[in-house]
């Protein structure tokens, strides 16, 4: 089974849509297998936010996901990966349509409110930084057939 990261960054925890968030994941027929409330270091923001080292945005992105607590889970399903980036919605919020979270909740870059891998080997690395093997749940959903 496909599986990514996915977290509530800072951003959505204060506007009290965790919820929310979740119910869209849930809609979709998605299986969350793992879920934490963090308080992310600027260590393990780095870690995670690798990529962008050097671009004007970086510092800020890092103060921003260390900024307060941020919703930290692991989800399965058939295509996760590109699937949850869809409902996710496009990184800039001025291109993130209406039906997507950020195109319905998101008006300001970067609060953007939600983190999503963008690859399986993305989602991998992500995990492990964020959780500990035994941390994620193997469990059946009895729906799953017809989803
Ligand atoms: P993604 O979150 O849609 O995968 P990335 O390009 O990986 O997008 O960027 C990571 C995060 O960095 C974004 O979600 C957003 O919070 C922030 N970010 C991206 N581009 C900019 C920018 O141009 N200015 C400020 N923040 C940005």
């Amino acid at each position: 089974m496909d599986r990514t990261f996915l977290m509530v960054k800072p951003d959505g925890v204060q506007r009290g849509l965790i919820g929310r968030i979740i119910s869209r994941l849930e809609d979709k027929g998605f299986k969350m297998t793992g879920g934490k409330l963090v308080q992310v270091s600027r260590e393990q923001a780095q870690r995670h936010y690798a990529e962008h080292v050097g671009k004007p945005f970086f510092e800020e992105l890092v103060d921003f996901i260390t900024s307060g607590p941020v919703f930290a889970m692991i989800w399965e399903g058939d295509n996760i990966v590109t699937l949850s980036r869809l409902l996710i919605g496009k990184t800039q919020v001025t291109e993130a349509l209406p039906g997507t979270i950020r195109g319905d909740f998101a008006a300001h870059t970067p609060f953007n409110l939600i983190h999503g891998s963008d690859s399986p080997e993305s989602a991998e690395r992500e995990i492990a930084n964020f959780f500990m093997p035994e941390e994620s749940v193997r469990y059946e959903k009895s729906v799953a057939t017809w989803m």
